[in-house]
């Protein structure tokens, strides 16, 4: 029989729509997990080929926890809000919610093409209003908080979305979305006190399981950093406050430095002799972004302010100030001791001004650069009553004095800024509030929500920055509902973040119209137990939905302090670059793409884009191979967390293998049971591949059972054989193992039930002492990674072995064998060279 995977998948997808065995049970008596992937946002162009990598390893986790024993929750959604919808929408004329139900539904068939196993009757979508009606709540309650305010501010605006941006959402000083440049603007925006909740975003990662990088992300992200303030007199008659974190260095201040958006500036404006030379600095400074400004290796500016005395408190010395934009006003006092010898931002600009750099800490060679280490390598010198200490050992007892003085106290800050929440645009969650001119800001009444978003005749930009509701003057003039006068609603709409920010939740109990989630619903799921998105989430969405979870434990809505228990992240997929030097054999051809495309030319694989033409779709794969075939190579392509390219050839490898799978049930014996022989191999591949699963090495998973194929073939295979294999690849290939499960007569064998269905093959460590070893295979010295063999196998079979690997069969095409290096059980090394 031919291995027919298009009508085998739908038939199986079919069965699994009518009898719904991913379907979640809120309160069921077996242990529960809660697997999840990071919705979608449902783009026209459908699934992109990077979805799949996160989806199918969740899927096989999420399957093998069932087969396990567990209640499983696996939930799909989406996270509809936002611009490209809302810009589709503008360009092509229609109603981006009419855009929005088109493309889910093709993303719809998408996943499910694909045979993951979600639960479909909790799919969310962010812009259903029965959905966002909730977001609207949760913002309510941190407005009644005093966690939402409204305020002006210099905000990022983005020059060609003609949109304010958060700060996460400004990379490199460009917009995040389309690249263009970010400015800076004074608008009056909603902002969200995400501040108030630093200390504990940052402690209670020390709870939670969550990859290394992600947690040291979120810590510098928050930056939080414990220093002292110390205060300066001056000629003003004002006294001066700097941040420091190197308190021990104020022996070291050769200047002070103040931001050009600082307030002292203007009202020193009698004093400052060269004023209009500051003012000039000023209006410079005004057009760079933070990040700009912020660089280090950046010619450092600035102008000296002439008739600004400054004293310093430790030695009574009077030094300079200078106002320049390396130093930010909204961090730290926005002033800043200048200490040449220890800080490179300082000791740049002491050069470019010809200021003095004096050594406090012994260490280093400070006419070459500053010396920075603060550990115990570093003795102070030139320091009063410090001479002598580590830097350890300084900051302490210089604190201690500062205090006693009465010129300086600890400080801590952070990075981090409340978080910017209200878009001049269209397509969001309207703000639940209206402005009253005798009341204020008041609330939508709870019970008028969802406070749904009316239709516009055009969702197109206006020029002067504001929502499109602003033109909407029916649904704008308003009452207000605590005094009954004329009122006006609050125009603006959330980000794209707000629905992201508590969707987990909403999926423990998808249909409840009286809470967000109910307290049993939520109390039975919560914590979500393994959370696996994107690295470029950390400082965006992870971040926002940890605070909206800590706010919503805070007033009684979930009962646990982090929203996931566990968080792992995945490797991008990339396309071949079809501009790579190595696609095209002479000299002049390969300088010719150098010459055009730079760089770019000497990566083979790059970020797959429509302008490269190397974007590859899921639905061209699924119809060549299959789903099997494409859920299969997606996991084997590398490393989870790593990068990895996408090769056509590869994915024909992984449908190889599925073949072979299918060609062996022809060969399958009577024989009931695990057979003497492959006992070994079947009990090692099952601890192996339940490890693999619960560690994200999905492709070793694979190899495993590559291997166990092969020595099926070699020593034939009993039904016990057979049924371990079906039940160990039934979550990576689940259509095709339903298909064989039941054809070979093992529904019948267990009541009807599917393969999935059963109990996940357990190993008896006993049985898995090898009868088999792992060697590495070299191609003239080379690693080309490693096959198993039999212990003690002789040098012909290790051989045969090596050839039958595709790696070692690609290395050694058009070759010859010259000499073979075997070192028993251990390695094998194919000297080769051209035929
Ligand atoms: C003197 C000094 C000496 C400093 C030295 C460092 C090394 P973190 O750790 O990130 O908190 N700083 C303070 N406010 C600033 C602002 N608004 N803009 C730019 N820089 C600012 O960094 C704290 C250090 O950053 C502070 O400690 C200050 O420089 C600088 F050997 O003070 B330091
Ligand atoms: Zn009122």
């Amino acid at each position: 029989m031919k291995y027919d995977f298009a009508a085998i998948e739908k038939k199986w997808q079919d069965k699994w729509e009518q009898v719904k065995p991913y379907a979640a049970v809120t309160g069921d008596k077996r242990p529960k997990f809660y697997g999840l992937i990071e919705f979608p946002y449902p783009s026209a162009a459908g699934l992109h080929v990077g979805h799949p990598r996160p989806f199918t390893a969740m899927d096989i986790i999420c399957r093998k926890k069932r087969m396990q024993g567990y209640n499983v929750l696996n939930p799909i959604g989406f996270d509809a809000f936002g611009l490209p919808t809302e810009n589709f929408a503008i360009k092509n004329h229609i109603h981006p919610a009419i855009v929005t139900q088109q493309n889910i539904k093709n993303f719809t068939r998408q996943l499910k093409m694909l045979g993951y196993g979600f639960d479909w009757d909790r799919v969310i979508d962010t812009t259903d209003p029965q959905y966002y009606k909730w977001t609207q709540w949760i913002f309510l309650q941190l407005f009644k908080h005093d966690l939402a305010y409204k305020t002006t501010m210099p905000v990022n605006w983005c020059t060609s979305c003609k949109c304010v941006l958060a700060n996460e959402e400004v990379v490199e000083g460009v917009c995040e979305r389309c690249g263009a440049p970010v400015i800076r603007k004074e608008k009056s925006q909603w902002m969200l006190r995400i501040t108030k909740y630093a200390d504990r975003l940052i402690d209670d990662l020390d709870d939670v399981d969550y990859i290394e990088r992600v947690k040291t992300q979120q810590r510098n992200w928050i930056g939080r950093s414990t220093g002292t303030e110390v205060t300066f007199k001056t000629n003003t008659g004002d006294d001066i406050t700097v941040y420091t974190t190197r308190v021990d260095t104020l022996f070291g201040v050769t200047y002070t430095v103040i931001s050009p958006e600082h307030p002292l500036l203007k009202k020193w404006k009698g004093i400052i002799k060269n004023w209009d030379e500051v003012e000039a600095y000023q209006a410079a400074a005004a057009r760079k972004s933070d990040f700009e400004r912020g660089e280090l290796n950046k010619d450092k500016t600035g102008v000296r302010l002439d008739g600004i005395e400054v004293i310093n408190p430790a030695t009574g010395k009077v030094v300079p100030m200078f106002v320049s934009d390396y130093v930010l006003m909204g961090y730290g006092t926005g002033i800043v001791m200048g200490v040449p010898g220890h800080d490179q931002r300082d000791w740049d600009f002491a050069k470019a001004f010809g200021l003095p750099i004096v050594e406090v800490v012994e260490g280093g060679d400070i006419t070459k650069e500053a010396f920075t280490l603060k550990d115990d390598t570093g003795i102070m010198v030139n320091s009063g009553f410090l001479n002598g200490m580590t830097v350890k050992e300084a900051i302490p007892a210089m604190k201690k004095y500062a205090v006693e003085q009465g010129w300086g106290h600890e400080k801590v800050n952070y990075k981090l800024r409340d978080w910017v929440f209200s878009r001049q645009r269209y397509w969001g969650e309207p703000i639940p509030l209206v402005n009253c001119p005798k009341c204020g800001w008041v609330p939508v009444p709870e019970e008028e929500l969802p406070l749904v978003l009316p239709q516009v005749d055009s969702y197109e930009l206006t020029d002067d920055g504001e929502s499109p509701l602003s033109k909407m003057t029916d649904w704008v003039n308003t009452k207000c509902p605590k005094c009954g006068g004329p009122a006006k609603r609050e125009t603006d709409t959330m980000p794209q973040w707000a629905g992201s920010s508590w969707y987990f939740l909403r999926y423990m109990d998808p249909h409840n119209d009286q809470a967000p989630v109910s307290h049993e619903a939520e109390q039975y799921w919560g914590p979500v137990d393994w959370y696996n998105g994107g690295m470029e989430h950390t400082t965006l969405h992870l971040l926002y939905s940890r605070f909206w979870h800590k706010f919503l434990y805070d007033i009684g809505v979930v009962h646990t302090k982090e929203p996931y228990a566990k968080r792992t992240s995945h490797g991008m997929i990339l396309g071949q670059n079809p501009h790579y030097v190595g696609n095209v054999s002479t000299q002049e051809e390969k300088d010719a793409l150098i010459a055009k495309y730079g760089n770019q030319a000497l990566r083979p694989a790059v970020k797959m884009s429509k302008s490269l033409g190397n974007v590859v779709n899921p639905d061209d794969v699924v119809k060549a191979y299959g789903a099997d075939t494409m859920r299969l190579y997606i996991m084997f392509i590398g490393d989870f967390e790593k990068v990895a390219t996408w090769s056509d050839d590869a994915v024909k490898g992984c449908k190889r293998f599925l073949d072979r799978v299918w060609n062996l049930a022809d060969q399958v014996t009577d024989e009931e049971g695990v057979s003497e022989k492959n006992a070994p191999i079947v009990h090692k591949t099952i601890k192996k591949v339940t490890d693999d699963i619960d560690t994200l090495k999905m492709n070793t998973a694979i190899a495993a059972l590559m291997t166990m194929v092969n020595e099926f073939y070699s020593n034939g295979l009993s039904r016990g054989d057979f049924e371990a294999l079906l039940l160990m690849l039934s979550p990576f290939a689940p259509h095709m193992v339903e298909e064989l499960w039941e054809q070979k007569g093992f529904a019948a064998k267990y009541e009807g039930k599917m393969a999935m269905q059963c109990a996940w093959p357990e190993y008896d460590e006993s049985k898995t002492v090898a009868s088999s070893v792992e060697m590495a295979v070299q191609v003239s010295g080379k690693f080309k990674g490693t096959i198993i063999v039999p212990v003690d196998s002789d040098q012909d079979t290790v051989v045969e072995a090596a050839k039958a690997s595709e790696k070692v069969a690609k290395a050694i095409a058009g070759m010859q064998i010259v000499k073979v290096i075997h070192v028993k059980n251990k390695l094998v090394n194919l000297i080769v060279k051209p035929c």
